[in-house]
């Protein structure tokens, strides 16, 4: 079935509408890092590069780590960036732009996402490296998609839900991270549920000067448990990289560098630092 030149939109010269890339320019290996900034970051360490695109906060570099053609890719934040960066990075891999229509043969990428995020367990120190084994979203994203869940992911969602259905303004979704990325890339990491939310602030429960709707949410959210499972981290992407790469049949993770700690109230002096240790972590392991 041929896709409508309205819902898949090809730039004149080929490229796909926001991401402003061609099929030719994504490798397998797929980088993804929310601030824009951070695609030289990762991109300085790769042996050789022979791209680099971008359009607004969408830029694209790719090269070669040794002999493995890898793409980094900055998504911006929040989950609705997102939407936009898996719906595209899976139409330039798996959809003929000359037809329009879905391929015989589909790629299945390896994404990895090198994030911030804050943690939320007394334990978790700043500067740990954390490989989310699930994304849990707070956001709205997958209220628009269908999603089919493993039994595991049912289960742990039947405990979410008893824990926070209180909040009805909220419609969890949950997705495992692809097991292969987690026991290679995520191997020896710590590692745990990682929330995703739709804002910075009171949705990641800080208080500034507007009023939170939602009294101690990171006590709601540090004391959920599910068996051995609990929830480590907060950020933006994770769940919606999750749930739209399984949609899709990609296989993703993330891994976060845990810049704050907001249960003790501290942000780190050298985020820089951290972040770069997260970045060569992943290069050595993909
Ligand atoms: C908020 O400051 C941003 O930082 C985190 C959050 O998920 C959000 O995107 O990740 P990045 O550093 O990858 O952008």
């Amino acid at each position: 079935m041929k896709i409508a030149e309205s819902d898949l939109i090809i730039n004149p010269d080929g490229t796909i509408y926001h991401l402003n890339i061609l099929p030719e320019d994504v490798a397998e290996t797929v980088i993804t890092v929310g601030d824009p900034d951070r695609v030289s970051e990762v991109s300085k360490y790769f042996d050789r590069i022979e791209l680099k695109k971008g359009k607004r906060e969408f830029i694209t570099h790719t090269g070669f780590v040794g002999s493995k053609r890898v793409t980094v890719l900055s998504t911006g934040i929040g989950t609705d960036n997102i939407d936009i960066v898996f719906n595209e990075l899976d139409a330039l891999v798996n959809i003929d732009f000359k037809t329009r229509e879905v391929k015989k043969e589909l790629t299945s990428l390896n994404i990895v996402r090198v994030g911030t995020s804050g943690a939320v367990q007394p334990d978790i120190p700043m500067g740990t490296i954390l490989a989310s084994s699930y994304g849990l979203g707070m956001d709205a994203l997958m209220n628009y998609y269908v999603q089919e869940l493993s039994g595991d992911e049912h289960s742990l969602l039947d405990d979410v839900q008893a824990h926070f259905g209180h909040l009805k303004h909220i419609n969890p979704y949950l997705t495992a991270a692809s097991e292969t990325l987690l026991n290679s890339i995520g191997k020896e990491m710590e590692q745990g549920i990682t929330i995703t939310a739709p804002g910075f602030y009171a949705p990641q429960g800080r208080q500034v000067r507007a009023k939170n709707a939602v009294p101690n949410f990171i006590g709601l959210i540090n004391s959920f448990r599910s068996g051995n499972l609990r929830v480590t981290n907060l950020e933006m992407e994770t769940a919606g990289i999750y749930a739209l790469a399984k949609v899709l049949g990609h296989k993703a993770l993330s891994v976060n560098a845990i810049l704050a700690s907001r249960v003790k109230f501290e942000f780190s002096r050298n985020p820089n630092d951290i972040v770069e240790k997260a970045i060569k972590m992943v290069l050595e392991r993909i």
